[in-house]
């Protein structure tokens, strides 16, 4: 038999900490003993995991002693403070957040793109997981940039409230039910009403004039694909969609390569199906990806204004592959071939 982890889920009872012991249970991942941790708020409840119901702590200083792996999705405040203080206890750490992504002795990983940067984890005891909206795209373009080169990226997301958490799902469910009854939606959770609307806002504005989840993907894009000479530039946009993002992405390669080149390479991509067939009406769509751990690739057709030029459109559940699952899929790299 094969070696088992004792494992600690930081953040448990939040929309992608939750998905993260659902993803432990289903991928039948090597737990010895399952920590659930959370603020003192949500101590005592439980949550199901292989047929029982496991007690959620309070996550405290002395939380990650003999934890091997603590996956966390508890914000960046609590990631910044307390990642390092399980990586001394010995604990290697998985951090959904973005306090870690761009620390240079931080790995930022998607497995089916750089697996071999999770070596560098020794160096703080930290793994990143990148963002929801960056791990999609390069999932399908890291095999074009392997064959034709990406020179440049325009990115346009139309990303669903889950991304916030629960009390986003919460305030699209209940001003939709109050419009439709003629009631005032109230807004809590974003400046503006999400229902029946679109909000080009995603995290907080930066004095540039773009918003830091839009320069996440440029950079964390760069640092992924180990190339910090593509041209990047996004429109981070929320929509009223509950679960996975969708982006329209427009490449320009060093190299010339056709639709069918790109339709070709997608079909063999880890990771990725190609949903691509006009004639039928079929690309890819939220509401057929939501609960799919696939990034789903369609409407791929060149940008006729340029000479190397390609146009597509890429769908993810942001809980699955664009957070809990490719944290999950981490920690079975790292139990695999690291500890
Ligand atoms: O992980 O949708 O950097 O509001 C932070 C913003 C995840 C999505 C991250 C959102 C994102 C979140």
């Amino acid at each position: 038999m094969g070696k088992l982890f004792n494992v600690a889920v930081a953040g448990a009872t939040g929309a992608v900490g939750n998905q993260m012991v659902a993803c432990l249970e289903e991928r039948d991942f090597p737990v010895n003993n399952l920590k659930l941790l959370a603020t003192a708020k949500s101590a005592g409840r439980t949550l199901p995991f292989k047929g029982e119901e496991i007690p959620v702590e309070e996550l405290t200083e002395t939380s990650f002693k003999g934890v091997d792996i603590g996956i966390f999705s508890a914000g960046g405040a609590t990631s910044q403070q307390f990642a390092p203080i399980a990586a001394r206890d010995g604990c290697v750490v998985v951090d959904n957040s973005s306090a870690w992504r761009m620390d240079p002795g931080v790995p930022l990983v998607v497995p089916e793109v750089n697996p071999q940067a999770t070596a560098n984890y020794e160096s703080k005891g930290i793994i990143a997981n990148p963002n929801c909206s960056t791990i999609q795209m390069v999932v399908a373009l890291a095999p074009i940039h392997a064959k034709a080169g990406i020179k440049r990226i325009v990115v346009s997301t139309y990303q669903a409230v889950s991304g916030t958490g629960k009390k986003a799902i919460d305030e699209l469910y209940d001003q939709t039910r109050a419009i439709i009854n003629s009631a005032e939606p109230e807004n809590r959770v974003y400046p503006h009403r999400i229902a029946f609307n679109c909000l080009p806002h995603i995290d907080v504005f930066l004095d540039s004039g773009y918003t830091k989840e839009e320069m996440k993907m440029v950079h964390e894009t760069r640092k992924i694909l180990q190339d910090d000479t593509i041209g990047i530039t996004a429109t981070t946009v929320r929509v009223p969609v509950f679960y996975s993002h969708s982006e329209s992405v427009n490449i320009e390669t060093r190299e010339r390569i056709t639709p069918e080149d790109v339709r070709d390479l997608l079909e063999s991509a880890p990771g990725v199906t190609v949903v691509d067939d006009p004639s039928q009406n079929l690309y890819p769509m939220a509401i057929d990806a939501a609960g799919k751990d696939d990034t789903f690739v369609g409407r791929i057709r060149a940008d006729e204004s340029i000479a190397n030029g390609i146009n597509m459109w890429i769908v993810s559940d942001n809980i699955r592959k664009g957070a809990a699952t490719n944290a999950v899929q981490i920690a079975e790299l790292l139990a695999r071939e690291y500890l």
